[in-house]
């Protein structure tokens, strides 16, 4: 059996941050961590600080983590925060006088790891492969240049050690530029398909929300599939579509269930993922469903409404689908009230996934934004199976 990576989590808070904050962020880096299987928390470490511009950490905590990462055996750094390249590469460079194979992470890597577990389609691979690569380079080049000129005997022998880190630069540049050929090949095979569906009047709702929100639940309950549902973060990187009928109108329309979102998620990730996105890009409905028992659920709307207009969604309709209300412990009444008042533009629907409560009204409402979306033209004519 593989032996399990022993980690160390580093959440650095700034003192300014509310105590409560601080908790939930460090719990929510907790979940994060235990979606990737084959790894033992030895230990977590909450510091206070504003970050420092060499090692984040600062000097005297880096130190520190020396002595932790020799004692407890610890192969895996991972900071909770997104940070510059030349900070990882420095932290790395302290600790590798305690452990040679030492990896430093940050909430990039440790996202990218965990997809990485999670992604099936060669579309979804891809796109990891990529978003690691343009990630980790500089820290590459960084940690070669180390090694080279100690290869070489250290300083005053620099050139030897950048002749090759100019060897590496290009080959990794080539070997990100064959990948981005590969995905834009396939990029333009799914825009391909999207734009036939169009042209044969076929209309598409996707689901999108925060990771953990219940999208595929609702999915696999509108669509009668059996997609894998787990109650941690990520479990659904690809973006998979099945159809859903609609009674009144007597037709069926496609539905598409994506990767969840999550706080602090760089462009360039987001970017990457673009492929997979693109049939949320696209739809003409778009689902987002919210964990109304989440204590942060306003604070995850506003994330998951940042990214939606990140990735410039085409879509003319949005409606909000508030999930879980089996399991909301507060005032029920208060809330809807609430909700109703503050998002009436996006026609709150209120529904659980595990119960079925809500969703005959949701499909209605579907029924009834489709018809406003795409017109009446949608009504009289289309393949279904183009
Ligand atoms: N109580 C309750 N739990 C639900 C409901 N819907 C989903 N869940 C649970 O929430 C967890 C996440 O559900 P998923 O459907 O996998 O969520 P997701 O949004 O697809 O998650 P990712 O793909 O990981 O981003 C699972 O444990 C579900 O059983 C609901 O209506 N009520
Ligand atoms: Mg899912």
């Amino acid at each position: 059996m593989k032996k399990a990576h022993r980690i160390i989590l580093i959440d650095v808070v700034d003192p300014h941050l509310h105590k409560e904050d601080a908790i939930k962020n460090l719990e929510e880096l907790k979940l994060l961590v235990e979606t990737y299987k084959g790894i033992d928390v030895i230990d977590i470490i909450q510091h206070r600080t504003h970050p420092d511009k060499a090692t984040f950490i600062g000097s005297g905590k880096a130190l520190e983590l020396t002595d932790i990462v020799a004692d407890k055996k610890i192969n895996i750094v991972v900071v909770n925060a997104i940070v510059n390249p030349s900070v990882l590469f420095n932290l790395t460079q302290i600790l590798w006088t305690k452990n040679p194979d030492i990896q430093v992470w940050d909430r990039v890597d440790l996202i990218l790891n965990i997809f990485d577990l999670h992604a099936h389609t060669t579309e979804a691979k891809l796109q990891i492969e990529i978003a690691q690569m343009q990630h980790m380079g500089p820290r590459m080049y960084g940690l070669g240049v180390t090694y080279f000129s100690r290869q070489a005997g250290g300083i005053g022998t620099k050139g030897i050690g950048e002749t090759n880190i100019e060897l590496m630069k290009r080959h990794w540049r080539d070997q990100i530029r064959k990948k981005r050929e590969e995905l834009e090949k396939i990029s333009r095979q799914h825009l391909i398909q999207l734009e036939r569906r169009k042209n044969n009047n076929l209309t598409s709702i996707s689901i999108v929300g925060y990771t953990n929100a219940g999208k595929t639940s609702l999915f696999n309950l509108l669509t009668k599939k059996k997609k894998i549902v787990e109650n941690a973060l990520f479990v659904t990187l690809d973006s998979v579509s099945g159809r859903l009928y609609l009674p009144t109108i007597k037709k069926e329309t496609i539905v598409s269930d994506t990767i969840g979102f999550i706080r602090d998620l760089p462009s360039s990730l987001i970017n990457s993922f673009k492929s997979t996105l693109m049939e949320s890009i696209h739809a003409d409905i778009l689902l987002h469903v919210i964990d109304i028992s989440d204590p942060k659920m306003n604070e995850k709307i506003e994330i998951v409404e940042k990214i939606l207009y990140e990735i410039r969604v085409q879509s003319k309709r949005i409606i909000y689908v508030f999930n879980k209300i089996d399991a909301y412990e507060g005032d029920g009444k208060k809330i809807l009230k609430e909700i109703n008042n503050k998002y009436s533009y996006f026609s709150p629907q209120f529904i659980s996934a595990t119960t079925n409560y809500g969703i005959k009204k949701l499909i209605n409402e579907i029924e009834k934004d489709l018809k406003n979306v795409v017109g009446t033209k949608w009504w009289t004519g289309g393949d279904l199976n183009p």
